[in-house]
């Protein structure tokens, strides 16, 4: 007989359920993108960067919904709920276009929330340095995270982990947060230590990578101030909205 997979910790499995499923976060986006282009004029074809701002934008309201329909998210005060996702998005919207990529399994391309491929070297010859530094170290940090081979409920539990961050400021319940991501780390220490038995390092391997997701989501978030200041960015967005909020 096979031996029996190890049973998941309870919490890892709530954490998974709040997660929403690929496919239907993608078939959102492109409708939504594309009922935004059918509005628009016929000649009047946006640039690549405002679509793929567009795309992030989305991607980012998809991050909100998640968050808010979370098991302990849901039961801070409205204030808090905004000042931990003031402080993550932008290392949550990295931690999913990493995830993405680790699943894709392409070091050559880049496939987008949209389903969309597009090859590394198109997108090192079109963007700008600043852009290209960027996206090579996030390929750099997904091929790290592959090799580890990060799984779905441990960046279930990583997300939660940037989420539930202990260190903002004037929490109104702070230990609360500081509670959640106690329970999270206990849970992803013993989800990785039964399932990956032969690889006892894998738990402080994942989570020395998250200081490496926070710089690369600080540069990214310079990047779009700097694009956001050259007028570049399209209006009404929510990411310039958090941008603001976060530097205010
Ligand atoms: C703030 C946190 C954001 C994190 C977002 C992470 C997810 C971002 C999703 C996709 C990023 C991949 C971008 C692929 C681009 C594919 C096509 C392409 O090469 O287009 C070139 C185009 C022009 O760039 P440019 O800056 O050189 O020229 C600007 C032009 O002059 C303006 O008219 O580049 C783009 O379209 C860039 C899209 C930027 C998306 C906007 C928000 C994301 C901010 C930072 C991206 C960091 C990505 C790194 C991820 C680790």
């Amino acid at each position: 007989a096979s031996p029996q997979p190890p049973s998941l910790p309870p919490l890892v499995l709530e954490l998974l359920r709040c997660d929403p499923d690929e496919l239907v976060v993608q078939n959102k986006i492109v409708t939504h993108l594309q009922q935004e282009q059918s509005g628009r004029a016929r000649l009047d074809k946006p640039s690549t960067f405002s679509l793929m701002c567009r795309m992030a934008d989305q991607t980012l309201f998809s991050i909100v919904e998640w968050a808010r329909s979370c098991i302990f998210f849901k039961e801070l005060r409205v204030g808090d709920q905004m000042k931990l996702l003031h402080n993550c998005w932008s290392e949550l919207l990295v931690l999913d276009h990493i995830f993405r990529q680790v699943q894709h399994g392409q070091e050559d391309s880049i496939l987008l929330v949209t389903g969309q491929e597009v090859e590394l070297s198109f997108v090192l010859s079109q963007a700008e340095a600043t852009l290209s530094g960027l996206v090579q170290r996030g390929q750099e940090l997904a091929a790290r995270l592959r090799a580890l081979q990060l799984d779905r409920r441990e960046t279930a539990c990583m997300k939660f982990l940037l989420l539930f961050n202990p260190n903002v400021k004037l929490l109104e319940d702070q230990a609360f947060v500081e509670g959640v991501q106690e329970q999270v780390n206990g849970a992803l220490l013993e989800y990785t230590l039964s399932t990956y038995p032969q690889f006892q390092e894998k738990f402080s391997q994942l989570v020395v990578r998250l200081p490496e997701l926070r710089g690369l989501s600080t540069q990214a978030e310079d990047y779009l101030c700097y694009m956001h200041l050259s007028g570049e960015v399209p209006c009404n967005n929510l990411l310039i909205e958090m941008l603001h909020a976060k530097r205010a």
